[in-house]
């Protein structure tokens, strides 16, 4: 993780995040079957994919959301967790030779490339109800619980990640324009990213009012996260060699439609916006205060 140099604060946040992404790691280790637990092909499959080194944006962000409330980080872990394996679900499938057939992911052979296509598809599907059965499990009322497996449900399907994807691949067929764009950013990124940190805030008893504000927050980083993924995209083309990038299906994207100048505008915008949203919130709400940053400033 790359130290957030334009952001100095006597808080550290790559230390922070750092710190977070391993706490996330050991749970996943914890909730996840070992190696050689059968049927040992698909547990092997889903295990590459998960422990490929991500950042753990979603699950560090439902965390955050639950402690600027005054929760815990540990009740949520399991939702926390469960939004992650989500996350490397949608990552297997959409590197599918019937998706966006990318061979590399986070600059390893994707998942299809090590395992053959019905295992990763079978991988992806292990994933997401998986983690169905982990937001199950989170230490709050069974109320709580319910609300927030609905509200991933609607943010990782089809009126959410799902819908988005699908636009996504229709759009050679739909053309550039802002409605368009802004439909699969929402849907296919921002979607899931909001229900994150609105999953943290429910299970740790947001009121209404922090409800909403942390609902702004959510939907305006995860729509600068994808903002800022296009500008990271537009500018690393060339990276082939990892294949994270090469780009085998023609995107609709933000520097595509209004220039890589205007999208960092949107970007820095949404960051502020994000950062208004938490104004009524004390020093628990810092470090996604900080995130809100790092989504635009990020170099990976
Ligand atoms: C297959 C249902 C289905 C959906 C796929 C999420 C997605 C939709 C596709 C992945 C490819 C892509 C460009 C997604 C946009 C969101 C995004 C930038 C994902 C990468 O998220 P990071 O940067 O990944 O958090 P790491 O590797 O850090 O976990």
């Amino acid at each position: 993780m790359r130290p957030v140099t334009k952001t100095d604060s006597p808080f550290s946040l790559s230390a922070y995040l750092a710190r977070r992404k391993k706490i996330v790691e050991e749970a996943l280790e914890e909730y996840l079957p070992g190696e050689d637990m059968f049927p040992q092909e698909i547990v092997r499959a889903f295990r590459y994919s998960v422990f490929a080194g991500g950042k753990r944006l979603r699950p560090i962000l439902c965390m955050a959301a639950a402690e600027a409330v005054g929760g815990t980080s540990d009740a949520v872990m399991p939702a926390a967790c469960a939004v992650e394996l989500l996350h490397t679900y949608s990552l297997i499938h959409d590197d599918l030779p019937a998706m966006d057939d990318d061979d590399f992911r986070r600059g390893r052979p994707s998942c299809h490339r090590a395992f053959g296509e019905a295992v990763a598809i079978l991988a992806g599907d292990a994933l997401l109800t998986e983690s169905f059965r982990l937001m199950a499990e989170a230490a709050a009322p069974s109320g709580r619980v319910v609300r927030v497996i609905r509200e991933v449900a609607d943010a990782a399907g089809w009126r959410g990640m799902v819908g988005g994807q699908v636009v996504d691949l229709d759009c050679g067929k739909t053309g550039m324009n802002p409605d368009t764009l802004h439909y699969i950013h929402t849907h296919k990124t921002a979607a899931l990213i909001a229900a994150s940190v609105r999953a943290g805030a429910i299970l740790a008893g947001a009121r209404t009012r922090e409800l909403s504000m942390l609902t702004v927050y959510g939907n305006a980083v995860g729509l600068a996260f994808q903002i800022a993924d296009d500008i990271l995209d537009a500018g690393t083309d060339q990276r082939t060699s990892t294949g994270d990038t090469q780009e085998s299906r023609k995107r609709i994207t933000y520097p595509g439609l209004y220039g890589i100048a205007s999208s960092k505008a949107q970007a820095e915008k949404l960051a502020g916006e994000a950062a208004g949203a938490l104004k009524s919130f004390d020093t628990k709400a810092e470090p996604l205060r900080m995130i809100a940053r790092f989504i635009v400033e990020r170099e990976d």
